[in-house]
Order: structure tokens, then sequence, then C-alpha cells
């Protein structure tokens, strides 16, 4: 994929991701997750599946990845909206899971889903995005060797925004490096200017192609940094200075991307993106309420007695 696409992609992100905070304060969502700042890491990465065979496994601030996948935006905000089970887009169609609040949680899945591809010889490659808090959870650490011992097609993509909510890396990571976690495992690990949409899709592309032809998972620690809060409930003026936020700004994956391309191009971008925000605006406020009914399925195949006891009580008070 080319600067242009690439560039159109993180714009629309940039604007999504503006609008979702907006409509979070409108009371629309009750709480997102802003991602400004790591497009070019988000973009990057997800451009690089195949979305005929791969899979991807985001956390709750892959926004970009999902824009990148062409899922349905309306039905992957939904998720923030809260109307339903993990949004309303078909994650088989759409290549890429519902996306997990639980730190470190889409690592585990991204193997397990590798070695159904591995079985299946399907060529599929799995990629999960984590962030670098996550990347201190046990979870990851089991994931990252269950993969490297069987040579699962797996790309394990950190993105290492500086902050797990307020502790900072330097407190998180020990040792200073996720990416170098990969060789106590045997794995290729490479770090990356994850502001550097180009770079990101190049070391992406060659971990997936490694993947897809045997040659096992790669870590990939992508340098960016999350330009607003944790969540739209967070104040990072409480642990961060303001001389930190002014020199990442310097860094923005969006200005030094549109530096490379021509004003026709940028202009064209915009157009593009106000027109995607506009539905995606207009979708999610004509979401309706799903069936209520509907909290009680998909959780089991076999519902729990507890789970159909909590059921009747719920359709009692609706009756009453
Ligand atoms: C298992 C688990 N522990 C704690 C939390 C609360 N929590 C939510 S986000 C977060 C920080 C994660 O930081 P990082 O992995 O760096 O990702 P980032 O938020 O920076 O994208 C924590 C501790 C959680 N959601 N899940
Ligand atoms: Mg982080």
């Amino acid at each position: 994929m080319d600067l242009t696409e690439l560039y159109r992609l993180m714009l629309v992100t940039r604007r999504l991701d503006e609008e979702a905070i907006a409509l979070q304060r409108q009371g629309v969502l009750p709480g997102y997750a802003p991602m400004k700042g790591q497009e070019a890491a988000q973009v990057g990465s997800a451009a690089a599946l195949d979305r005929n065979r791969d899979f991807g496994f985001p956390n709750y601030r892959d926004l970009g990845a999902a824009v990148a996948l062409g899922v349905d935006l309306v039905g992957y905000l939904a998720t923030h909206l809260g109307v339903w089970h993990g949004g309303l887009y078909d994650p088989r169609a759409s290549r890429l899971a519902p996306f997990n609040a639980v730190v470190g949680g889409p690592v585990p899945h991204a193997v397990g889903w590798a070695m159904g591809a591995k079985l299946d010889d399907t060529r599929g490659v799995a990629l999960t995005w984590f962030g670098d808090g996550a990347s201190s959870q046990g979870d990851v650490h089991e994931a990252m060797n269950f993969a490297a011992v069987s040579r699962l097609p797996v790309v394990f993509f950190c993105q290492n925004n500086g902050w797990a909510i307020s502790v900072p890396t330097e407190r998180q990571v020990a040792g200073g490096s996720v990416a170098a976690r990969a060789a106590g495992y045997g794995i290729e690990g490479v770090r990356v200017d994850g502001n550097d949409v180009l770079a990101v899709h190049e070391a992406t592309v060659e971990a997936v192609e490694r993947a897809r032809d045997g040659g096992g998972p790669t870590v990939i620690e992508a340098m960016t940094y999350r330009m607003g809060p944790h969540s739209t409930s967070d104040d990072p003026g409480r642990y961060r200075t303001l001389e930190e936020e002014q020199k990442w700004a310097e860094r923005d994956p969006l200005i030094r991307a549109a530096a490379q391309l021509p004003p026709e191009t940028l202009a064209l971008a915009e157009k593009h993106a106000t027109e995607v925000v506009r539905q995606v605006r207009d979708g999610l406020q004509a979401l309706e309420q799903r069936p209520g009914e509907e909290l009680f399925s998909f959780v089991y195949r076999e519902p729990t007695q507890a789970l159909l006891d909590q059921q009747r009580a719920w359709q009692e008070a609706v009756d009453a």
C-alpha cells in the first residue's frame, strides 16, 4: 500500500477519533479510549494483513486497525455505545475480532487462532495489538512462548505509547525493551519508529511474510505516543508534563506523512474523511436499541442455571 492510501486511512482514523470524543462529550457514547498519535502504528500494521486469510485481534484503543481493515465503522463504534455484545459488525467477514478490554487479552486469542491456521493449512497469519503495559502481563509471556515453541504464524504488535494509564514505560517494562524479549523465546524481535507509517508497514509486511512462510512469530515494538488521555475519563495532566506532550506533538504521524504528499492529495483525503465521519455519526445516532432478551444470548452455548434465573427475573421485571 502506498503513502497516499495509508495517509487517507490515517486521516479517517484521526477524524473519527475526534468525532468519538465529541460524541462522548455529547452523551452519545458512554466512554471512549482515544488513540490520537497512534494512527501510523495501527494503520501501517493492519494494512499488512491479507483480508482473505489473515485475522487481527485488537484492544480497546485500536480504531485505526478497524479503519484499515475496512470494518463497518458504525458496527465497530457500537461497541463503545454498549448496545450489544462486542459491537455490531461481523468479525468473521471483517477479519477483526471484537476488541478486548482485558489488558493483554487478545494476545492468547491470536495464538490460538494461529494454531488453528497452522493445522488447517490456509497459510493465514494472526496479528495482535497490545500495549507496553500489556507486555508485562503473564498471558502475553505464555502466548509468546507457546507460539515460539510451535512456530506459529503470529505477529505480536506492541504499541509502546509510553504509558499504561499513569504508569510510564520505564516502570512497566523491565530491561526497557519489549522487542528485546523476543530473543528469550528464540523468535524475531524488531523495534520500529511507530510514528513513521511506511516504516511500520514495511516491518509488518516482513513479519507477516515470514509467518506465512513458516518462519514463526515476530515481536514488533512500535515506539509511539498516546497524545490524548487514556480514556475520556482520564486527565493526563496529573501524571505527565506539557513539555513531554509538546515534544511528541512535533512527531505527529499525520504531519510527518503529510509533509511528503502534494496539497491536492491532502485536500482530497480531508474531504473523504469528512464524509466518512458524517456517515458514521449519522449511522450511530440512527442505531436502535437491540431486543433486551439478547442480553442473555450468545454468552454460553448452553446457558447456565444462574443465567436462566436472571433471564426469568429480567422478563418478570419487564412484564410487570
Ligand atoms: C487484566 C486487566 N488489568 C487491568 C485493567 C485496567 N487497565 C485498563 S487499560 C490499562 C493500561 C494498559 O496499558 P497499555 O497496555 O500500555 O495500553 P494503552 O492503554 O497504553 O493503550 C489498565 C491497567 C484491565 N482492563 N485489564
Ligand atoms: Mg501503553
